[in-house]
């Protein structure tokens, strides 16, 4: 479907310009509590470049859950693979994906009704058929035998895509022993970080950074690509701890790598490489992959990076739920989450400091809707919600997690409310369309330029891209600012940004068409 917008956007060059007024208020808080709003109004220009480059995907753990079922969901679309389940014929899709199969309201038609477009009709974008995807991962096994090892697609798919996937060997990584479980151990056989006697060695952490950056530039050429992106997809791992002197800072950040300090993980050696290669990278999984001295360096060279953690099933619903109770006035007392999984990614994660990153993680989706309700959440009357994560590996289920979920809530009156849901997800076939989301928003982002009205030169988004929060559960921000977790105030931003650039005024449900006489 194509859209044609009769605004005062102008094309030139192939590229699209659009003026904006940015509204907004500034709150302050007066000595005698009053709280002071002054709206605000700045004028901004935003430039977008109209040609989608032929693009990249090098994943950190192709041959892991996700990444086979990436692989796998492209090439059947691509080629329009249907195979048989036991209902009868499936299609291939991407349900799941926003940019793929979701719609953005446009306006009303002649009668007041609303009309919608696909989400990616309104502004030219990468279409995820067209992705050449690579990358790393720390076990040899072919994609086809991989595919077979994460029992997450139906037989009959798999049979049909293994002429596609058997040529397909992921490239050695980096393994450091001590960041992921120890029972992934046995799955560590193509690493590159070898000594002359083939053993592990974590002392040439700076040769790994230039490793990948070969790789990258190596995937880049060998595949004629515009552009790169890099996902972590790659097993959960621990914490890094924050030291002054070795993480805090570019600098100290970039000399510990080259001292082979301990506290520096894989994920953050792939983050450093792709940031010198101002390639975005984003983080899948729940670990402080970003440590300060990493962000202020993707400041420094103005590379994207986004993360942390796929919201995927559970923390998606509770970062609806929970606002929706606090947004209605009801105050949620405590959320038990629960859930059992019998994949790889819970074998991990039943290690406790593997666990701990995902506890983290799964733990602060609400607390700026917390904050956002001082009647519920005072002093007086209690400002914390008791709220326990608790993850139990159970191969049994496989990739079928279970999640169960109990908000508990104060009502009028002393009154209760109990919620209980009970949430089965084929883990890695919800987490997956949202790996194309990250990478296709993503690339489309380093499209996009924008400067203040009189200013001259065109700019980048902040390096960290918090557009991307509306796939992640524990959203990386600006340092100094708090995370947004709702997701919809994370949409809501998505879509009011492609109407602005196309000059449409951003959205609003005021539906004067109806209610105005
Ligand atoms: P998985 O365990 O099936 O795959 C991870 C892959 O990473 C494995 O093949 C492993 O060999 C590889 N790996 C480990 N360390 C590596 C390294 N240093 N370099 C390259 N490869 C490495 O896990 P799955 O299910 O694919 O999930 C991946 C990550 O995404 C996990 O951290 C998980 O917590 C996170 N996640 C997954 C969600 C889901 O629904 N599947 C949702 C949210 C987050
Ligand atoms: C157990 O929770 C395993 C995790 O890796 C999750 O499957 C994943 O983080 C998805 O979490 P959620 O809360 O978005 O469903």
């Amino acid at each position: 479907m194509s859209v044609k917008f009769n605004t005062n956007a102008v094309t030139k060059d192939n590229c699209l310009y659009t003026k904006f007024a940015y509204e907004s208020a500034i709150v302050e808080k007066k000595p005698d509590g009053v709280l002071s709003v002054t709206p605000t109004t700045t004028d901004y220009e935003f430039k977008v470049d109209l040609s989608t480059p032929k693009t990249g995907l090098m994943l950190v753990g192709l041959g892991g859950n996700n990444g086979t079922t990436l692989m796998a969901a492209i090439l059947a679309n691509k080629n329009k693979i249907s195979f048989e389940n036991k209902e009868g014929l499936v299609e291939p899709n991407y349900y799941g994906s926003v940019t793929q199969s979701s719609t953005i309201k446009l306006g009303v038609d002649a009668e007041g009704n609303d009309v919608y477009a696909p989400f990616n009709s309104i502004l030219p974008m990468v279409s995820p058929n067209d992705l050449v995807v690579g990358g790393w991962d720390i076990s040899k096994l072919p994609l086809d035998k991989a595919m077979k090892r994460a029992k997450v697609l139906d037989v009959d798919l798999q049979r049909q895509l293994v002429e596609h996937l058997e040529k397909v060997q992921p490239l050695p990584s980096v393994y450091y022993p001590d960041f992921i479980a120890m029972n992934q151990k046995e799955r560590a056989d193509n690493v590159f970080n070898v000594d002359s006697n083939g053993e592990v060695t974590t002392k040439n952490k700076w040769a790994d950074v230039e490793r990948i950056r070969s790789d990258i530039n190596k995937f880049k050429k060998d595949n004629n690509l515009d552009k790169v992106i890099v996902l972590w997809s790659a097993n959960t791992e621990r914490y890094s701890q924050i030291i002054p002197g070795v993480n805090d800072t570019a600098e100290n950040l970039i000399q510990s790598i080259k001292d082979s300090h301990d506290e520096v993980s894989p994920s953050t050696v792939f983050a450093v490489a792709c940031i010198l290669e101002q390639v975005p990278y984003i983080n899948g999984s729940p670990q402080n992959t970003f440590v300060p001295g990493a962000i202020e360096l993707s400041e420094i060279h103005k590379s994207f990076i986004g993360g942390d953690d796929f919201k995927s099933g559970q923390t998606k619903i509770k970062s609806v739920l929970a606002q929706f109770l606090v947004d209605a006035g009801i105050k949620p007392l405590s959320i038990a989450s629960y859930n059992h999984l019998g994949n790889n990614d819970g074998y991990n994660l039943s290690a406790p400091q593997q666990f701990r990153s995902k506890e983290i993680s799964k733990q602060s989706v609400v607390d700026d809707m917390i904050e956002s309700n001082e009647i519920l959440y005072n002093e007086k009357s209690g400002s914390e919600v008791d709220h326990c994560i608790v993850i139990k590996y159970l191969p049994a289920v496989g990739d079928s997690k279970v999640a169960m979920d109990e908000y508990y809530s104060e009502l009028m009156l002393g009154g209760h409310n109990k919620i209980s849901i009970h949430n089965v997800c084929e883990d890695s076939l919800l987490a997956t369309p949202l790996i194309i989301d990250l990478v296709i928003m993503a690339e489309f982002l380093q499209r996009v330029t924008y400067k203040k009205v009189g200013e001259e030169t065109y700019e980048n988004f902040y390096s960290v891209l918090t557009l991307l929060s509306y796939w992640l559960k524990a959203p990386l921000s600006k340092p100094g600012f708090k995370p947004i977790n709702g997701l919809n105030k994370q949409r809501l931003a998505i879509e009011n940004l492609l109407r602005l650039l196309v000059g449409m005024p951003i959205n609003n449900e005021l539906r004067f068409e109806e209610r105005l006489v």
